[in-house]
């Protein structure tokens, strides 16, 4: 990356649009928009409605144009938006007109965030927020990316960095004026401030990785026996034909799965072989899978079919052993005259329902939103999203174990800087060279 470069790109999404939006960053920029204006540049923040020409005098669209000179500006140097019509060849026609003035170059993958975080304008963690709200599905992942992008994780991690530079210079204090008249207690107040951001660290990362669900998206797997109605039940969920639903049982063999927004949280469930000893070799596989995935799952839907007249001496043993805290129990096909209906099924409430009708499926969605919650919203505080930053606070947290036991001085400064430093890794605040690539390629190119 060469910051001396102008970088420009079609900041909106691809395709056909009313508007596009094609964004220049760098010291070029005003240049760049004055050619295309053949005028000299607009007042700062103000819309203009313009001609767009190359360099023959062509107009090449009329559009607004707005003029953000550095630093007041995303990424702090001059930049520059053009709203034009969203067609492929009017883009096509601006973006290659851009390609030929002195300076410019398109843009890499993040290039806008990147020079937005080299110019201080965020942290790394806020830059993080930000591709996350782009990508963000659902409204909870959107509120958890908005805090981010705001900076609140940041300042959460700063405010401890900040708590750890003082205990570090108390603790330094001691070495460099161990001759000279300081009080004794400097250490202890070094130890005290270490302890207690360990404490906040400690229950930052017991968060049920939490944000780091959110962003992803919780999973869940759908199994029990088969002909329960598991694939029937995945279709309602989805409102489409996405399983094949019949009376044979083994019908379902791979791993089916939708996205689902269920009351704003994000969930990618799961339709899974039926469970059986019986089987051909394919369905064997499949059984396998189910196994793995239910294993893996966060959230579990162990499905009975209550019309099962044999289900009535005894529920499927192989599913009843995969049913845990985060299991919803639900016995399918109350449709049918049935034949079994208990309460509760290993102290769990059972959700009655009808896959083929829809009955009961109001009480399935706020039982799957419940469970969602449960697993997902946390006290009032901002989550960590990333493992990125679960690792670099582990790391912090070790350095603090060891600042506190160690008791000389000069170790515990040792420790300590180490600790500060790890924290610093988190929101850019020191050397991070060798991990900006791999986090801003993950952005999309425009951002
Ligand atoms: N009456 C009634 N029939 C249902 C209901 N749900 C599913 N069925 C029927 O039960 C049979 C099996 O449904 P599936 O959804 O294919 O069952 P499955 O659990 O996916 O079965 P496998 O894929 O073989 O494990 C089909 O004939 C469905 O039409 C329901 O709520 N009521
Ligand atoms: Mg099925």
């Amino acid at each position: 990356m060469n910051i001396e470069d102008t970088i420009f790109a079609l900041a909106s999404g691809k395709g056909r649009a009313g508007i596009s939006v094609i964004r220049l960053s760098g010291f070029a920029a005003g240049a760049a928009l004055s050619s295309l204006c053949n005028d000299d540049l607009p007042i700062p923040r103000q819309a203009k409605w313009t001609s767009l020409v190359n360099s023959k005098g062509d107009i090449l669209d009329n559009g607004i144009v707005l003029w953000f000179p550095s630093p007041a500006s995303f990424t702090g140097e001059d930049v520059v938006e053009l709203h034009v019509h969203g067609g492929n060849a009017v883009i096509n026609a601006i973006l290659k007109a851009l390609s030929v003035m002195p300076g410019l170059r398109q843009a890499e993958p993040g290039e806008f965030s990147r020079r937005a975080f080299e110019n201080g304008k965020m942290d790394l963690t806020a830059a993080e927020g930000l591709a996350d709200l782009i990508e963000a599905e659902t409204e909870a992942q959107r509120k958890q990316a908005q805090r981010q992008s705001r900076g609140e994780l940041g300042r959460l991690y700063d405010g401890w960095r900040e708590n750890l530079i003082r205990a570090q210079a108390l603790s330094e204090a001691n070495i460099d004026f161990s001759d000279e008249d300081i009080p004794d207690d400097l250490t202890d107040e070094a130890i005290y401030i270490a302890a207690q951001t360990l404490e906040e660290i400690a229950k930052h990362l017991n968060d049920a990785h939490r944000g780091e669900r959110l962003r992803a998206g919780l999973s869940l797997a759908i199994i029990g026996p088969p002909n329960a109605g598991k694939s029937c039940l995945l279709n309602r969920l989805a409102k489409r034909d996405v399983a094949i639903v019949s009376d044979i049982a083994g019908t379902t063999r791979d791993i089916i799965e939708v996205q689902l927004d269920i009351g704003g949280f994000p969930v990618t469930a799961a339709d899974t072989a039926g469970l059986r000893e019986a089987g051909d070799k394919i369905e064997t596989e499949g059984i396998r899978r189910a196994r793995e995935r239910a294993e893996d799952a966060d959230m579990k839907m162990v499905v009975f079919d209550a019309s099962d007249v044999r289900a009535a001496a005894a529920l499927d043993p192989l599913t009843l052993e995969l049913i845990d805290s985060n299991t919803l129990v639900i016995f399918n096909k109350c449709d049918e005259p049935h034949s079994i209906l208990p309460d509760q099924v290993k102290n769990h409430p059972v959700l009655v329902l009808s896959a083929k009708t829809g009955e009961g499926f109001d009480a399935l969605l706020v039982a799957m939103q419940d469970l969602a919650s449960k697993l997902l919203a946390g006290d009032s505080g901002p989550s960590l999203t990333r493992y990125r930053h679960r690792d670099a606070l582990k790391d912090c947290l070790n350095s603090l174990e060891r600042a506190i036991v160690v008791g000389e001085a000069e170790l515990m400064g040792e420790d300590l800087r180490l600790a500060v430093r790890s924290l610093g890794r988190i929101t850019g605040r020191i050397d991070v060279e060798d991990i900006l690539d791999v986090i801003f390629s993950k952005f999309c190119i425009g951002k």
